[in-house]
């Protein structure tokens, strides 16, 4: 039997997969509000094939509460934040998940961590909690470090397609673990040590961080100069060797805007690129707003409360906020003691700024002037009813329209 701690994001997917694949499950959870929901038969959060997948686990008979399990395998999937000030990792979910379970576990049970934790954190943060409690790692518990790849918007696609790594300290025991995930996994499951399984997560989506920074320089670098970056990526790309991604209006979601930092918080003498990368995100909404800025002087608009956000989450068709560009963008308006933008989205159904409106025609009829922060399906199939108003398009959705601009 295999107990799922956290039961957020990552872990209520791999959760359901394993349950509807055989293996026996049970899913814990601290938050009592969101073990209730799931035991009234509804899923938390959305995502295309979830709820399908939770009605074959549920069949398979998974179980959710807030108590941990008496079992031989765990899966943590808690959060794993950065602290704000020095850049580095904190990892009190995770240790306190250990904590919690270690106290009910047999002897020889496994503890598989797939949280993304940076490389050294389970050496130098959760051996010793264990070995603190008079256990000895490898004898009384194994470890195992399994980092999650799945990306949101995709999840339960990319549970299935996706290769993974798994970390271990005894190659018997990786393969063991390795069994439960070749369970749904159609792809191939590498086992390698965990320090190494515990850095190429982290190098993975700072990879993918320090893209995007390069694709958002490239956007100031043309706005400065008049030349269309969507165009000049896009001839770029044609190459064999060059893949640039998309320049945008920020990063957010608890990934590729939290994980770069800690290497930077690790290594800080090591880490110019990333860190570089990593500030170039993080100025991109300010940059939007000088946009607005211009684009409303350009119009002779002086009326900001004419001015609306579409897209508050922090990448299409999700409805995760986490870190989003745009309440990014609303938080540095707020510096400057501005009234915050009206804003909509389709997928935000309570408030979580000021000025939201939750209709889109609503939205659409009272600004002249809509700033596309988010590439929704939504807006996309609705392009026409944008006729009539300026846009900003920080997404290059494709708009038809004269009143257009772009990054
Ligand atoms: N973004 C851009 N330009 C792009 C692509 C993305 O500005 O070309 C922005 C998005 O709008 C969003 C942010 O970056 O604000 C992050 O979105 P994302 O789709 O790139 O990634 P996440 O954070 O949803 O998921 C990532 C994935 N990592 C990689 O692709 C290397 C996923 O596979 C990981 O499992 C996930 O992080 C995670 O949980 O670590």
């Amino acid at each position: 039997m295999v107990n799922v701690i956290g039961l957020g994001y990552i872990g209520l997917p791999t959760a359901l997969m394993m349950a509807s694949h055989g293996v026996e499950v049970v899913g814990t959870d601290y938050n009592k509000e969101l073990v209730a929901t799931l035991n009234a038969g509804k899923t938390t959060f959305k995502e295309d094939g979830l709820d399908e997948l939770f009605e074959k686990a549920l069949k398979s008979g998974i179980k959710f509460t807030t108590e941990y399990c008496v079992t031989d395998t765990y899966i943590v999937s808690v959060p794993t934040p950065y602290d704000s000030f020095s850049k580095k990792i904190d990892v009190c979910y995770v240790n306190s998940a250990v904590k919690e379970i270690i106290k009910v576990c047999p002897k020889g049970a496994t503890i598989v961590i797939e949280s993304t934790v940076s490389p050294g954190t389970i050496d130098k943060y959760v051996r010793p909690v264990i070995e603190k409690a008079g256990l000895i790692i490898g004898k009384d518990i194994n470890l195992v470090h399994a980092p999650e790849r799945i990306i949101p918007g995709n999840m339960v696609y990319e549970l299935l397609h996706n290769n993974r790594t798994i970390g271990a300290d005894d190659r018997e025991i990786g393969e063991k673990i390795k069994e439960y995930y070749a369970s749904f996994c159609q792809g191939e499951i590498i086992i390698t040590d965990i320090k190494t399984a515990e850095m190429t997560k982290v190098v993975e989506n700072t990879f993918r961080a320090v893209n995007i920074a390069f694709a958002n320089e490239l956007a100031k670098i043309c706005r400065n100069d008049n030349m269309n970056v969507y165009e000049i990526i896009k001839i770029c790309n044609m190459h064999p060797r060059v893949n640039i991604l998309n320049p945008g209006p920020g990063v957010g979601g608890h990934c590729i805007s939290v994980d770069p930092w800690f290497l930077v918080g690790d290594y800080p003498s090591l880490t110019k690129v990333i860190w570089e990368s990593m500030k170039v995100n993080d100025s991109m909404p300010a940059f939007v707003l000088e946009r607005i800025h211009d684009i409303m002087k350009e119009k002779g608009m002086t009326d900001i409360s004419k001015v609306g956000l579409y897209g508050l989450t922090y990448k299409e068709n999700v409805d995760d906020y986490r870190e989003s560009p745009a309440l990014q963008l609303l938080e540095c308006q707020k510096k400057h003691l501005a009234q915050p933008l009206v804003a909509y989205d389709p997928f935000i159904k309570h408030n979580i700024t000021e000025n939201q409106i939750f209709d889109l025609d609503e939205f659409l009829s009272s600004v002249d002037f809509v700033v596309i922060m988010v590439k929704h399906n939504e807006i996309k199939e609705n392009a026409d009813k944008l006729k009539g108003k300026i846009v900003l398009d920080t997404q290059n959705i494709g708009i038809n329209s004269d009143s257009v601009y772009y990054l």
